[in-house]
C-alpha cells in the first residue's frame, strides 16, 4: 500500500489526497493515459484498492479514445449487458435528457449478472451550473460497522438481483415514449442473479456488503421479509458515515472499486444538461464467506448457450 503524500515532495509523482474517512482520494499530478508507466498504474490501482473512488480533476485532453486506452491498463473492458455503446466504443453514455440517464437510485453496477465489473470509470462531458453531484458509499466499512448480531445476519444471507425493476424515478423532462423506450432496451435480456450479502474481495480479501437496487428479494424471505431486510442493510449500508460527495466539473474523471461500493447520481438539476460516459472493467463473479460462488439464473446458462 502506497502511503499517503500530503507533502508534494517531487513534483512529477502524482500525490493523493483523501477527502473522507471512509471512502474517497484525490490524485493530484496525473496525467491519465494509454502510456501511464506501470509505477503510475500500480499506484492508482492501490490508490483505488484502499481509497474505493478516486477523483481526477482537469482531465480535458480525454477523449472516448483515450478513456478507453487508459482503462484498458486496468483490465478488460467490458460492456453493458444490454444498454448500446457508442459506435465503435466499448463506452456507455448517460445523458440526463434521455430515459434511464440518470442513475438516481442507490446502486452497484450491473450486479443483476454473476462477473459484474470490478472497476467503473466515469468521464463528465457536461456538468450542469448547479446539482448533479455523485455520492459513493464504501460497503467494507459498512459491512464493519454492523453490529456482531447485524453481521451474522447479512453473513448467511443472498439475494437476487434482476434488470427488471421500477423505473418510476423522476426524470421530469423524458417522454413517456422515451421511458419506454429505454425500459424495453435494458430488460431486453432478463438477467437474474444469486450474490451473497457479504462478499470476500478478490484482491483486498476484505469483507463488504453487496446490495444496491437490483436486488428483488432474499434467499428463501417472502416479498414483505425482503423488504424489511433490504430497508435494515441498505439503510445502515449508505449511512453519510460511508460516503463521499463529489461536485463535478467537466474534464473530471473518477474510478471506483465496483466491487466495493455503492452510488447514486443526485437528481436535483431539473433540465441542465449533464452528459458522462462510463467505461467498465471485467470482475469476477464474487465469493462468499463460505467459498460459495455468485450464480447466473437467467437467461438458463444451456438457454443462453443454445441461443
Ligand atoms: O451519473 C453519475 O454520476 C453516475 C452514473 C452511474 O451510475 C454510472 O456511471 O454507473
Ligand atoms: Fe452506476
Amino acid at each position: 500500500m502506497p502511503t499517503d503524500n500530503h507533502n508534494n515532495t517531487t513534483p512529477s509523482e502524482p500525490v493523493i489526497r483523501p477527502v473522507g474517512g471512509h471512502i474517497g482520494a484525490e490524485i493530484e499530478g496525473i496525467t491519465l493515459s494509454g502510456q501511464l508507466t506501470a509505477k503510475a498504474v500500480a499506484l492508482v490501482r492501490q490508490a483505488l484498492l484502499r481509497h474505493k473512488v478516486l477523483f481526477v480533476r482537469g482531465q480535458h485532453h480525454l477523449d472516448d479514445v483515450a478513456q478507453q486506452e487508459f482503462g484498458r491498463l486496468l483490465g478488460d473492458l467490458v460492456e453493458h449487458p444490454t444498454q448500446p455503446s457508442r459506435t465503435g466504443t466499448a463506452i456507455l453514455e448517460l445523458d440526463a435528457s434521455r430515459g434511464g440517464g440518470r442513475a438516481d437510485r442507490w446502486h452497484t453496477d450491473v450486479t443483476f449478472v454473476d462477473a459484474y465489473p470490478a472497476i467503473t470509470i466515469l468521464r463528465a462531458v457536461t456538468v450542469p451550473a448547479f446539482g448533479g453531484d455523485t455520492v459513493w458509499a464504501n460497503t467494507a466499512a459498512a459491512y464493519d460497522g454492523l453490529s456482531p448480531a447485524l453481521r451474522a445476519l447479512a453473513d448467511q444471507l443472498w439475494a437476487v438481483h434482476s434488470n427488471e425493476y421500477d423505473y418510476a424515478a423522476q426524470r421530469p423532462h423524458a417522454t413517456e415514449a422515451d421511458h419506454q423506450t429505454y425500459r424495453q432496451v435494458f430488460t431486453s435480456t432478463v438477467y437474474e442473479t444469486e450474490h451473497p450479502v457479504v462478499h470476500v474481495h478478490p484482491e483486498t480479501g476484505e469483507r463488504s456488503l453487496i446490495l444496491g437496487s437490483f436486488i428483488r428479494r432474499f434467499l428463501g424471505h417472502s416479498q414483505d421479509q425482503s423488504e424489511l431486510l433490504y430497508r435494515l442493510l441498505q439503510g445502515h449500508a449508505t449511512r453519510p458515515d460511508y460516503t463521499t460527495r463529489w461536485r463535478w466539473r467537466e474534464g473530471d474523471v473518477v474510478l471506483w472499486d465496483n466491487r466495493a461500493t455503492q452510488h447514486i447520481a443526485i437528481n436535483d438539476y431539473g433540465d441542465q444538461p449533464r452528459v458522462v460516459r462510463r467505461i467498465t472493467i471485467a470482475g469476477v463473479a464474487p465469493v462468499a464467506i463460505d467459498g460459495r460462488r455468485s450464480v447466473t439464473r437467467r437467461p438458463a446458462p444451456l438457454a443462453a448457450a443454445a441461443e
